[in-house]
Parts: C-alpha cells; structure tokens; sequence
C-alpha cells in the first residue's frame, strides 16, 4: 500500500506511458489477461459481520495476549501528527467490539503494529519454541498473558515534500497506570527516530521474530529506483537518486530500539511481514507502478521468503539516516530496482516465491493457525488493497486472498497457489491488513478514504457453526 505524495498525485495527475522497464522474464503477467473477479462472496461455510465502526483510515491490526485488538490510523491529507491507535475489544463475546477507545494519539501515519509481553526474551522465545508457533499467534491464544504488554507502533510524519528528511518513527506504547490507554505522561517513547522514510512509502508492517525481536520493511522512497524532482513536478524519466542504502529494506531491531540491522535489501515496499509457526519470515512487496520517475507496465506484487536470517548493522545515525552501506552488499538482494518478480537466471537476486497479479496491492497478511478453519491449515490470507494506478476502476485487489503455501521437507515455502477468498470485495471496501483473532475469526481492516464506501472499519470473518455445537460447518 501506498502513502505519502503519490495520493496527492493521483487526484492531480495521470498516468505517463508505461515502459516494461527493467521487468523480470518467467511469463510476465501482462501475457495474459488476469483472471475475472468473482462474485463479492465469501466461501461457503464462512460468515462476515462488522466488529467496529467508526475507524475511517483504518490501516495495521495486531491482538495482544489479552483479547485486545490495536489498530493504527493514517490519513494523508491531515498534516502529521494526529493519527491515533484504537484498543478495541469485545468483552461478551458476541464478535461486535464493545470497547472502543484511543489507546495512544498524535502519530504520523501508522502502517504498523506488533504487541510483545514485558517478559525476558528468554522467556519469549522459550515459550515459542515450546508451541512450535509464532509469537504474534501466542499472543492470539493468550499466552504470557500474566505479562502486560508493549505496543509497538511504526509511523511516518510525512508531509509533501519529503525529498530529504527521514521522518519515520518507531514507537513504544506502555500503559504504566493500567487505565487502558498509553496517554498519560511517560507510556510513550520513541524508540527509533530518522528512519528515511517518507515521499512514497514508509516503515510498514511490524512482526515479531521468533527471537523476540522487532521485524519490519521500510520501502523505497519512490516509485522505482529514484525520486522525483526536488519541486514535486513529476515528469516522465526524470529522476533524482536519493534513496539511502536502507530503504528498500527489511530491518529488525531491539525493542528499547538498539541495534538496527539490515536482513535483506532490494526490496520495493515491503508492506507485510509475518512468521511461519517454525520461523520463516515471510513477506509481501508491493511492485512498481506505470507512473512519474520510471514507470514500470505490468509489475507483479510479490511473496517472499527472507531465509537464512542473517543481519548487518545498520547504523542509523542520528537524523541523518545516511548509513555505511559497503557492509550491505553481503545482505540477500531480492531484486528491486534492477527486477520485479521473478528475475532472470543468473543475476544473483533472489525471486519470490510467487507473483501476485500486477497492482493488486497486496498488502498485511496472516497464516491461519486456528484449530477451526479446517481445509484452510497453514494457508497465507493476504489482504488486497487494489490498485492506486487505476485508481476510478479497481479493477484488481479489493479482496482478501487465500494462498496455500507449497513448503520443502524443512517446511520452508518454496511457492504458493493463489485461490478466491474474499471476492471483489468493495462491499467490504478496501482492506489493509488480515489478523486471526483469539476467537479464531479473521479481522480485516478497511480503509476509506477519498469517499471510499463503505467507511473505514473492522471487518469479522468467521466460520459458520449452524448447529452451534462449537465445531464450524467446514469441520464437520
Ligand atoms: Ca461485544
Ligand atoms: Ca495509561
Ligand atoms: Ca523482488
Ligand atoms: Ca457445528
């Protein structure tokens, strides 16, 4: 997904002619027409309700180990900072949220959250371990619940003209009084500043790794390999290079922000991030579009698998952000700005493990590690935004999408088939991130924004228990 002067450039601005610049071979996607969306139908089996309203730009979702769900706000047309993170919950279990508060205010645009217990890493990561699943799924199932929990929150105070400034943000949300929010004075820290974020894309989804450690993309600054004119005044093939070595990245991070390093780099935006319950980070990358500074045609989205995890430091310096970036060159290169999808034999970057449709905007994820969405284990649900680059049609995205994920003997995913989920989902509108909740529902955030219908929200997917016996219709 997309943030920051390109939505003001879409209202103002077409599109310029498309080049197939710098496109991976392997069958582009522009061979062959995408496939007609199906009907805005769920599977059968499958039931949708709304579990909060009232969210208009409703972006990144995490659960905590207590029933909680976060979700973070960015509207790019308000000058940062006054975006917010709402605690939502529902306390009788009727799958409508009964709480519904600001937890913590005056953010940036907000594209990530992850919660994590104030427990000793060890302890984490023992605990993991112990269930062979993902820390994001314990918080699910409510483990460690007799630690509290930190709030983690990626956010970018970005404005127009953002050609040199590094205005991503990682903050810390630590309700210290147990009230229910993280306002009052001292429950927010800024762990992490001068992340050059900014112009095009930001620091996006967060995930915990399996050593209890902050996980998250940072993209590149423009549509592809350079930034616009300094005035704003996009023009065709015109192009300032000015990312810095670590955007386009995948970076992790301690959570009192210490030790920034680089896991992999050429990346576009990396928008979704997510572990495997035997610790293989996944993520998505969103490809390059046919606009401004080198317009690319027909450029897949992207899964990913980021494996080994090795890392480099990164060195951020201080509101500088401009980083030593020989070390860097050891770090797995998947392929941004030289290919998009799967590169040609013998570059030495890394493909995907499978092309998405172009311009589907694929986006937060999650693997369905529930005990009652049966025929669905292990399966990756992607949330699709659509695409920004035709932007009055819609044509492609604007659903949640089912990935079955094909994985080697070490149960590493090596491709995955993509199947309907959610259809063409514009009654849902427009989602941005995918997170199975402890009731082992699937809650989807939904964006609106340039009156988008419908308004932004939290969505609640859930399977069908006709005979309420507490095993769902697909199981039986
Ligand atoms: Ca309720
Ligand atoms: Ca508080
Ligand atoms: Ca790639
Ligand atoms: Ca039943």
């Amino acid at each position: 997904m997309k943030f920051g002067k390109w939505a003001l450039v879409l209202v103002l601005v077409l599109v310029g002619p498309a080049s197939a610049w710098a496109q991976g071979g392997g069958g582009g996607p522009c061979d062959a027409p995408p496939p007609i969306p199906p009907p805005d139908t769920l599977p059968e089996g499958f039931g949708v309700n709304v579990f909060a309203d009232g969210i208009p730009w409703a972006t990144s979702l995490c659960w905590d180990n207590r029933g909680r769900a976060f979700v973070g706000e960015s509207f790019f047309f308000v000058p940062a900072p006054d975006q917010r993170v709402w605690v939502l919950q529902d306390t009788d279990g009727d799958g409508v949220a009964d709480v519904q508060n600001i937890f913590g205010e005056s953010f940036g645009q907000v594209l990530g959250l992850a919660a994590l217990p104030r427990a000793p890493r060890g302890r984490i990561i023992s605990e993991a371990r112990k269930r062979k699943t993902s820390v994001a799924n314990l918080m699910r199932i409510g483990a460690l619940s007799e630690f509290p929990v930190d709030i983690f929150v990626n956010h970018t105070l970005t404005g127009f003209t953002v050609q040199d400034e590094f205005l991503g943000i990682l903050s810390r949300l630590r309700d210290l009084n147990g009230d229910g929010d993280a306002l009052d004075p001292g429950e927010r820290e800024d762990i992490l500043t001068g992340l050059p974020a900014g112009g095009d894309h930001n620091n996006d989804n967060i995930a915990i790794g399996p050593d209890a450690l902050l996980y998250f993309g940072l993209g590149i600054r423009t549509n592809w390999g350079g930034v616009d004119k300094p005035d704003g005044n996009l023009a065709v093939g015109e192009c300032i290079i000015t990312e810095t070595c670590i955007n386009g990245a995948i970076l992790r991070v301690r959570p009192d922000g210490s030790h920034l390093e680089v896991v992999a780099r050429g990346l576009r935006n990396a928008f979704g991030v997510g572990f495997t319950s035997n610790g293989v980070l996944l993520v998505t990358d969103n490809g390059p579009d046919i606009r401004n500074c080198h317009p690319v045609a027909c450029a897949p989205d992207e899964l990913n698998v980021i494996h080994p995890i090795t890392a480099w430091p990164a060195n951020l310096a201080p509101g500088g952000g401009k980083t030593p970036c020989g070390a860097l060159d050891k770090a797995p290169n998947y392929g941004a700005p030289d290919f998009a999808g799967t590169p040609p034999p013998g570059t030495g970057t890394i493909g995907p493990i499978h092309n998405f449709p172009p311009s589907v905007s694929a986006d937060g994820f999650d693997i369905n590690l529930t005990d009652t969405w049966c025929g669905f284990e292990g399966d990756l649900f992607v949330a699709e935004f659509g695409n920004f680059g035709n932007f009055e049609a819609f044509t492609q995205g604007v659903r949640i999408e089912r990935l079955e994920l094909i994985t080697n003997r070490r149960g590493v995913p090596t491709s995955a088939v993509r199947h309907a989920f959610g259809g063409q989902t514009l009654s849902f509108g427009h989602p941005v991130d995918a997170k199975f909740g402890p009731d082992d529902a699937l809650y989807v955030t939904i964006f609106s924004g340039f009156g988008f219908e419908p308004p932004g929200r939290v969505i609640r997917i859930f399977p069908i228990d006709s005979d309420n016996d507490g095993t769902p219709d697909i199981c039986e």
